[in-house]
């Protein structure tokens, strides 16, 4: 039987979580089968990362419009698509790659180019009467990735005065995906009981997570055991804590700049000594960007001290690139690599880093990011790719739920395994 083609490409700009214009992308086949996908945008944006081509019009969307992109679709992605065999992700990934020619995918933009690796993923599951992770995962998946939900939001995140971006409550010592989801949900209702006793306000920040002023950046830490123990659970068995310090937003001249409680300049030594100090008082299993995108000797300071201790992962510093994790790999950097599509721009690239970061022992946790839309690609993502470690927000809001809901179903339909400690431990 012939193999579907790509026949059409139809785009359009829709609103983000943070009502922000993104990009939707239908992808529809000669036999009329549709794939749909949109794409998210980050706040916390390393600069490594591959370009997010916005207009700069001021007079649309504050600049923020992304008619370029849907330009760059119509006239040089789709007429090149047309006609392609749309089964063979690797062959359109390669095409789109080619097509943009830069290396940071500068000339398309790199959610023009995502946006359309998606769409065509998508719609060549629908023709193969497959979910995308069993599509992209074949025989290789066998995991239900553990959750890392960020409750408290801070950093870029939220209005808030806390300098570390995400504070997260890790399920990983729980039975089932849909149990941990639930010990989730109990914690963070109960996190929010507690702040409104305390009179905090329980808005919340850009991933969900209540946004309220601590006394310091530790404070957080504190409440979220107060949560776990009083919604029943215990931490350091049932469910762990994680941070995202995100401390490239916080780096100047070779320092950190922390404004909680007082403004004060700290060092990459300094930092990692408070790090372990943390790690010594709470039941701490990962630490996301304690330090900065270009800190390679800090970073490197940090794995050999905190290394056997924690899961130390680069988001920033490796930006789901090939070439920046081989080089951490080679220097021992970090033990682990934030995946993000957005940051590299296509499917395939994607799942190379993952390959890359499990062939060389390293670990892979797939995340969203802060601006998302209802798309939940990146559940089967996880899945697919059996890294067993998602991190999608807090159990709240539309966007982030999205994710969440989506494994909760697959969890139910090919009932896979629950990966828990399993990745964490490694
Ligand atoms: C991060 C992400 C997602 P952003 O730093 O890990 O949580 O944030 O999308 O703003 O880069
Ligand atoms: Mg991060």
């Amino acid at each position: 039987m012939a193999r579907p083609t790509i026949a059409r490409i139809v785009v359009r700009e829709i609103l983000d979580s943070r009502g922000n214009p993104t990009l939707e992308v239908d992808c529809i086949l000669n036999n009329g089968v549709m794939g749909r996908a949109s794409v998210p945008s980050g706040a916390s944006v390393g600069s490594f990362e591959a370009l997010e081509l916005r207009d700069k019009d001021p007079r649309r969307y504050l600049g923020k419009g992304v008619l370029r992109a849907i330009e760059n679709i119509h006239n040089i992605i789709a007429p090149r698509l047309v006609g392609i065999d749309a089964t063979d992700q690797f062959q359109i990934d390669k095409i789109l790659i080619e097509l943009d020619g830069t290396k940071n995918k500068s000339r398309l933009g790199a959610n023009a180019v995502l946006g359309v690796s998606l769409a065509v993923c998508r719609a060549a599951a629908v023709c193969a009467g497959l979910p995308i992770y069993r599509l992209l995962g074949g025989a290789g998946t066998r995991l239900i990735p553990t959750p890392f939900l960020n409750i408290i939001n801070g950093g870029l995140h939220a209005p808030n005065n806390l300098d570390v971006q995400e504070y997260m409550i890790v399920p990983a010592g729980i039975e089932t995906f849909r149990e941990a989801i639930r010990a989730a949900a109990e914690i963070y209702q109960t996190l929010k009981k507690i702040l409104e006793e305390k009179n905090l306000p329980t808005t919340v920040g850009d991933e969900g997570g209540m946004a309220p002023n601590f006394p310091d950046n530790e404070a957080p830490l504190h409440v979220i055991m107060e949560a776990i123990e009083k919604a029943g659970y215990h931490p350091g068995e049932d469910v762990y804590l994680a941070i995202d310090v995100a401390a490239s937003t916080l780096y100047e001249n070779n320092n950190y700049i922390f404004t909680n409680p007082q403004e004060r300049k700290v060092g990459a030594n300094e930092l990692i000594d408070l790090y372990a100090e943390w790690i010594d008082r709470y039941p701490i299993i990962s630490i996301e960007d304690g330090l900065a995108e270009e800190d390679w000797n800090g970073w490197h300071e940090l794995t050999t001290q905190l290394g056997k201790r924690v899961q130390l992962v680069g988001d920033d510093i490796f930006v789901t690139n090939i070439e920046r994790l081989q080089q951490g790999i080679q220097q021992g950097t970090a033990n682990a690599v934030l995946v993000k599509p957005t940051q590299i721009g296509t499917v395939s690239e994607t799942i190379d880093c993952v390959k890359v970061a499990m062939e060389n022992g390293y670990r892979a946790i797939v995340s969203h990011r802060s601006g998302e839309t209802d798309d939940h690609f990146i559940a089967d993502l996880a899945v697919a790719v059996n890294c067993g470690q998602i991190k999608t927000g807090a159990p709240c809001r539309g966007e982030r739920t999205a994710k969440y809901n989506r494994l909760i179903r697959i969890e139910e339909e090919d009932r896979l395994p629950y990966a828990g400690l399993k990745m964490l431990l490694r």
